[in-house]
């Protein structure tokens, strides 16, 4: 088996450097919080595969063309002829507000289902990623992310769920009462502050959510707080980790270079403090370079940015 299995749907993200409607030059990019975590932990030097469903025309070869030149496993990625590849426009509206525009709507990504993973599953992993898009993407992708979960913790592997909530792809109350069943078979949720309350009862505060997480068999939760940090609960208590100091210049991804930190630490056998410091450090190099994943560092450039004194 790999390290890391993630699923989920590969997007063709076309990014321009300016207003949409001003029209001019898009370049297309890799994108899709799984594939992000995939290739951040897979630049680190860990077996991460990639799971889902591509088109079979240009765009899929593209996608898988992407994800092979960064060392990502695509064995268990299945080509869809009928179906076109989900794309997501990301337009700089101003130096720091990014928007975005999808057209996936009945992609190949979004008809992911069980049949697709079982293989994937099959062949066994230390860590199963999910997060909260994939069951936003369709009822068989909802379905599928159920019983991967169910699947992989039945089987004693580290069930890791980053709740990542799209507003343009469902309401709070509708990703509420999917994620939070969900929440039920995983051992690490990762959340923003305004997430948290997707995974337990609505409008709780975040002591109370995490409570309920760590009661229900959760054994970390991990608040991202942006450029101020993050949070880590576990069964022993709190832990808090600063932001490195860096100079944002795009946000984009960031989330997933936390999870991927986080993981790659995991994987390394790190202590809580470890991996948290390495989560904030994948985050920083996110948010230093463009794209949502150009910018992760190889293992050899992870201390980097160790001069940064937490700001
Ligand atoms: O976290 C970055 C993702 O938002 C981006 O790559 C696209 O997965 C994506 C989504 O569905 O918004």
């Amino acid at each position: 088996g790999v390290d890391l299995l993630t699923f989920g749907e590969a997007l063709v993200s076309l990014r321009s450097a300016g207003p949409l409607a001003a029209g001019g030059p898009l370049h297309p990019h890799l994108a899709g919080a799984e594939c992000n975590v995939a290739v951040g932990v897979s630049r680190l030097g860990h077996r991460a595969a990639f799971a889902g469903r591509v088109s079979g025309d240009e765009l899929g070869g593209f996608l898988l063309r992407q994800l092979r030149a960064e060392s990502v496993d695509v064995a268990h990625v299945t080509r869809d002829p009928e179906r076109s590849a989900g794309l997501m426009f990301l337009e700089r509206r101003t130096a720091d507000l990014t928007r975005v525009v999808y057209q996936r709507a009945g992609s190949a990504g979004s008809a992911l289902c069980v049949d697709d993973l079982r293989p994937a599953l099959a062949a066994g992993a230390r860590v199963l990623h999910l997060t909260g898009i994939t069951p936003a993407l369709s009822d068989s992708a909802r379905e599928a992310t159920r019983w991967a979960a169910e699947t992989a913790c039945r089987a004693g592997t580290l069930v890791c769920l980053d709740v990542n909530h799209r507003a343009k792809l469902w309401s709070r109350d509708a990703a509420r009462a999917v994620l939070a069943p969900l929440a039920g078979h995983v051992s690490v949720v990762v959340a923003s502050a305004d997430e948290l309350d997707l995974v337990g009862t609505p409008g709780a505060d975040e002591p109370t959510v995490v409570a309920e997480l760590l009661d229900r068999g959760v054994s970390t939760v991990l608040v991202k707080l942006g450029g101020d940090g993050a949070r880590a609960y576990t069964g022993e208590g709190r832990l808090e980790a600063a932001a490195l100091p860096v100079t944002a210049v795009d946000t984009v991804g960031a989330g997933d270079a936390f999870t991927a930190g986080y993981l790659s630490g995991h994987l390394d056998g790190l202590d809580l403090a470890g991996r948290l410091r390495r989560a904030v450090t994948l985050g920083a190099f996110a948010v230093a370079g463009h794209g949502d994943w150009e910018a992760l560092p190889r293992r050899d450039e992870l201390s980097l940015l160790d001069d940064l004194q937490p700001g």
